[in-house]
């Protein structure tokens, strides 16, 4: 948990998490960082099978707001910015933090990859982002900053990240394409990139042990990453004075740039 911080430099601001599945997830460390800077947030849960962890992280929050979104319910996400318009009229960060994909389709070879496997990998993982994006524009007339997460092995082939290597790399571009688009209007956009993390999401990863272990031994500063730091970045990130920074995705020193 973040210490409590006296320096309350998000008083004031406004903005949306999505992604908590319990207080190991990164959307946690973000929260938990946003708020202890003075931010109120708005919360949601996958279904009702994960609110009851969901629940009481949001209420340690003091979130005003708690509502279900499943990114492939129709008209679900579309409610929780209608929500958000109604309570606070306006918004001045999302935090996406999201990503899926059917065991058959992330734990095979890319080349072997199933069509429904792949749309379903890319819709949640990638153009969920760019729908939060588009509703969230209406509501960032004051500017704004948009958050998601990705992975080196965007970037690289990392050993047994498949398919979602895919999905990271369309998700990236798409922060390049809205930071351009919606730079003009204020509106920041970044890809925060935390380097392995022992999460519910990344237990479907094959060997995810190995992951940890090798970017322990190749980070510059041979550590592993904690969501408290991905957090922290979000929220620096989150101030008015990272005006200017846009459109790029932040290694939290996680990402192994000295690959075997
Ligand atoms: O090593 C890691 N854990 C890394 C994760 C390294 C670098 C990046 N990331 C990324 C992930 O790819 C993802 O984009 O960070 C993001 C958050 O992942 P996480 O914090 O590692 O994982 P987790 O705590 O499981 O949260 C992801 C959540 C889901 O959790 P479960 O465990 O129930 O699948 O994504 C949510 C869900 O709460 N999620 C959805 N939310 C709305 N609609 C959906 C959906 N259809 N599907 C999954």
């Amino acid at each position: 948990m973040i210490p409590v911080v006296k320096a309350k430099l998000l008083e004031g601001k406004k903005g949306l998490v999505v992604g908590i599945a319990n207080e190991h997830s990164i959307a946690w460390g973000c929260a938990a960082a946003l708020r202890a800077f003075g931010a109120e947030l708005a919360v949601t849960y996958l279904n009702d099978k994960t609110k009851k962890y969901v629940e009481p992280l949001a209420r340690e929050l003091e979130a005003p707001i708690l509502l279900p979104l499943d990114v492939q319910t129709p008209d679900q996400m579309e409610k929780v910015f209608e929500r958000i318009a109604k309570e606070w009229g306006e918004i001045d960060f999302v935090v996406h933090s999201i990503a899926f994909s059917p065991k058959d389709t992330l734990c095979g070879r890319v080349v072997d990859v199933p069509r429904d496997g792949f749309l379903t990998t890319m819709d949640i993982s990638c153009w969920s982002f760019l729908r939060m994006a588009h509703l969230a524009e209406p509501l960032m007339s004051k500017g704004g900053t948009l958050f998601t997460m990705t992975y080196y092995g965007s970037q690289m082939v990392v050993e047994n990240y498949n398919i979602m290597g895919v999905a990271k790399a369309a998700l990236e571009s798409a922060v390049r394409y809205v930071a351009a688009e919606l730079g003009p209007k204020g509106i920041r956009v970044h890809a925060i990139s935390p380097g392995p993390l022992k999460t519910r999401a990344a237990s479907g990863i094959p060997e995810f042990d190995d992951l940890l272990d090798k970017a322990k031994a190749k980070a510059p500063t041979r550590s592993l990453v904690s969501i408290e730091d991905v957090g922290l970045a979000t929220a620096f990130l989150a101030h008015d004075a990272a005006r200017l920074i846009t459109g790029g995705t932040l290694y939290i020193d996680g990402g192994y740039h000295i690959i075997d």
